[in-house]
């Protein structure tokens, strides 16, 4: 398969995507061109997500919801757009969108908010043995304040949700489910749906950690019907220090607000004040108006691309990629067939660590991730303490993977 395959089958061009996404000209050294295979950790910016930033800068920049000049009012409403093109990306409305810093700041607001206010002691939350820190050491802080007790839905051997154990676990009564909808390290798909509805009928919440599900497939949060979604901005071409917390409105106004100070409010007096409306109230503080702007943009390009024909490019590459793999003596791929995952494949090598598989990679240009990828207690469940990851986005090409593929035979042949 080549990339010339995807213009012809997802009615995209790679090459005209590839030239959109100026990072992808650098060249790590002298004649050595960058190989990004690490956009699962971050992914690279489109031009019109840089330009939209900068002319932000230049033309538009002033605080936002506190003045009655021009570019008050100016930055006001491109942040309020803004929020309205990511709520329209999940199907949401705006007002429940909360502005968070990430994915992480979103989980944690729902933990210390609606946690706090809604969980007492003895009240369980299910998890799974997938998670990655960001939706575990919430409820771990929660579970020792308040005496919770945490639950975690086993793996399968290839890598997915055991859905028989889940609706054991579900017996127990949980009062909130808290899952990834995309494994940062198997790839694994979780069928969250489904699982909505089996929690909804054992009475529970549930929260979607779609940190990384968002940037590679559709989402309706209608359809999917969940209480809570955490996304951020940079695994989506858009800039860091932004994300969301996506709830359905019923359940945020049940909440109290997360940090207060400024913009939080509508009235203050010395000992008391009375709350801001959403999503507002959990706004405190002078937010990051331009990279909302620049998510925005973000979210238009890839909207403009399509999340079906991004899902079905990196499926795709992700099962070339198993391909190549596999066929190395003493590598092992993690996670379920390709059908089942996004764009990331983790693997071992026997006797080579991974941090010293990445280094080597780096020297010709490739760049991967090597470590626990924060979710080490899946590696521990694993046997394992550490992995390699490759993981591929909307920009990826099958050279790429042929030019990983090369540099782990360099990499065996250094350690023969
Ligand atoms: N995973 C990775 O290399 P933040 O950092 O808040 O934007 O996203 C946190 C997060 C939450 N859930 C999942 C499933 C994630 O993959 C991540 C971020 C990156 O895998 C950085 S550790």
């Amino acid at each position: 398969m080549k990339a010339e395959t995807f213009s012809r089958k997802y009615g995209i061009d790679i090459e005209r995507i590839r030239a959109d996404f100026p990072i992808l000209k650098r060249q790590i050294k002298p004649g050595i061109p960058l190989v990004y295979l690490d956009s699962a950790a971050s992914s690279q910016k489109p031009s019109a997500v840089i330009d939209a930033m900068s002319e932000y800068y230049r033309n538009h920049h002033a605080n936002i919801h506190r003045a009655v000049h021009t570019l008050a009012e100016e930055a006001t409403g491109m942040y309020e757009a803004a929020r309205a093109k990511i709520a329209a990306c999940i199907a949401a409305q705006p007002e429940e969108i909360v502005f968070t810093r990430n994915a992480t700041e979103a989980i944690n607001l729902v933990a210390q908010s609606w946690g706090r206010t809604h969980l007492k002691a003895g009240d369980r939350i299910l998890l799974s043995e997938m998670e990655h820190h960001s939706n575990l050491v919430p409820w771990q802080i929660l579970a020792k304040d308040r005496d919770l007790q945490l639950d975690f839905i086993p793996l399968t051997g290839s890598g997915e949700l055991d859905l028989d154990a889940c609706e054991t676990l579900l017996g127990r009564g949980p009062k909130l489910v808290a899952l990834t909808q995309m494994s940062n390290v198997l790839g694994t798909i979780v069928p969250i749906r489904e699982i909505v509805r089996s929690a909804h009928r054992a009475g529970a919440r549930l929260l979607v950690d779609a940190a990384q599900a968002a940037s590679h497939m559709a989402i309706d949060v209608l359809d999917l019907d969940a209480d809570f979604m955490a996304i951020s901005s940079h695994k989506m071409c858009g800039p860091t220090g932004i994300g969301a917390l996506y709830g359905k409105t019923e359940v945020l106004r049940d909440m109290p607000p997360f940090l207060g100070g400024g913009d939080m409010i509508r009235k203050v007096d010395w000992r008391s004040f009375e709350p801001n409306d959403l999503p507002y109230i959990f706004e405190a503080g002078t937010p990051a108006i331009a990279e909302a702007v620049g998510w925005g943009a973000a979210v238009d390009y890839l909207t403009a691309i399509g999340f079906e024909a991004i899902h079905r490019h990196e499926t795709d590459i992700a099962a070339y990629a198993m391909e190549s793999l596999r066929e190395m003596p003493g590598l092992t791929v993690l996670g379920p067939e390709p059908s089942k995952r996004g764009g990331v494949v983790s693997f071992t090598l026997e006797g080579i660590h991974p941090h010293d598989i990445a280094q080597i990679l780096d020297s010709y240009g490739i760049a991967v991730r090597a470590g626990h990828h924060c979710a080490m207690p899946l590696h521990t469940r694993l046997g394992l303490s550490a992995t390699t990851r490759a993981s591929f986005y909307l920009y990826s090409t099958f050279e790429e993977v042929d030019a990983l593929a090369a540099g782990l035979r360099k990499v065996r042949a250094i350690f023969a």
